[in-house]
């Protein structure tokens, strides 16, 4: 039996005899091939890693369970975090198998749906504010300067290191390194902590390469790119609407290192990614996610993909933001349960 992150990968990761190894059956998540897309797109071979098969519908599990089980190994009895809705589901979820009290700070009006009624339903303590996440990551900073609460936001290096593993499980899927690995760029802890995986596995043998790290934020949300923070970002990916990333430093060392690039793209190749993903590779990513893909279609004429193997990781899951997914979208055909009914509205007129 399968038996999470903290088990299967725990000579990597910061474990004691003392850790306890919870688990909800977090990583092992499926890297699927999409003969399709990668046909359309001139790569040798295009994978999607899908994060959003995790217990609670995100990558954020990976590192959460080692920051839990590190808070409970502390003896800590309250996890606090601030989120774009993510962390938050995961901490609440974490935080509740653990018997500890979760407290989530969020942006009041710009976290989806899905994801609020997950840390809900975990029962954490919810607070909104009138205010993005930048502001409520700070608030958080402050409160646990004052008060016995474990952080766990990806400042928390154990964060990191458990997210690390899912850079781990491609090479163990592949038998090597992807070529390029196309990511989402929100607060940066994700593609700091993939490219912390890549170099360790290769310093282990695991690998003989490491792959060229490809990040992209949101255009409106896009402070490494431009090189400053973004006092008031916005994005249709209310997951990466983020102005000023913890892990700023982590993204640009991994960028630079590795030879790859990151760069933002606008919400409207997002959500054209986002439609693209679901209906040419079956993968219903949420917006966020998108941005993988979004920045691969950027960037496929300027790059020599042929031959090359390139992964896109999927960082949620589509369900948690069905308000996105019913926008725009044509109204349903509303008939009576009559087969002649449902024939004319499919024009097979008898
Ligand atoms: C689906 O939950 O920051 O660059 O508070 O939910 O590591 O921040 C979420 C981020 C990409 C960006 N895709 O990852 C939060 C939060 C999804 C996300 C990102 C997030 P990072």
């Amino acid at each position: 039996m399968y038996s999470g992150v903290l088990a299967r990968y725990s000579e990597f990761l910061p474990v004691t005899p003392a850790t306890p190894r919870i688990t909800l059956g977090e990583g092992d998540t499926p890297l699927v091939r999409s003969p399709r897309l990668e046909k359309e797109l001139g790569c040798g071979e295009l994978y999607f890693k899908l994060e959003g098969c995790n217990p609670t519908g995100s990558f954020k599990d990976r590192g959460m369970v080692v920051a839990v089980a590190k808070a409970v190994e502390a003896a800590s009895a309250a996890i606090i975090c601030a989120s774009t809705g993510n962390t938050s589901a995961s901490a609440a979820c974490y935080g509740a198998i653990c018997g500890l009290s979760t407290i989530v700070i969020v942006p009041r009006g710009n976290i989806a749906l899905g994801k609020l009624a997950q840390a809900i339903v975990y029962g954490a303590k919810i607070l909104a504010i009138d205010g993005n996440f930048d502001q409520a990551l700070e608030m958080v900073r402050t409160l646990v300067e004052k008060h016995p609460v474990t952080l766990v936001n990806s400042i928390n290096p154990h964060r990191i290191e458990g997210q690390k593993t899912a850079a781990f499980e491609i090479v163990d899927s592949l038998g090597e390194a992807p070529d390029f690995l196309f990511i989402p760029v929100g607060n940066a802890g994700n593609i700091t902590a993939y490219w912390k995986g890549f170099v360790e596995y290769y310093a282990a043998g695991k690998s003989s390469q490491k792959p060229r790290m490809m990040g992209f934020e949101a255009e409106g949300a896009a402070p490494i790119v431009r090189g400053e923070r973004v006092p008031n970002p916005e994005t249709v990916a209310t997951a990466i609407r983020i102005g000023n990333p913890a892990s700023w430093k982590g993204a640009v060392a991994a960028r630079d290192e590795s030879g790859g690039v990151i760069d933002s793209v606008t919400d409207d190749q997002i959500l054209e990614a986002y439609r693209l993903m679901a209906s040419k590779g079956g993968v219903f990513g949420e917006p966020a996610s998108a941005a993988s893909l979004a920045g691969l279609l950027k960037w496929s004429g300027k790059l020599d993909l042929s031959g090359k193997r390139v992964v896109c990781v999927v960082t949620g899951s589509g369900l948690k933001d069905p308000d996105t997914a019913m926008r725009g979208s044509p109204s349903l055909v509303e008939l009576p349960a009559e087969v002649s009914d449902v024939e004319r509205a499919l024009g097979w007129g008898t």
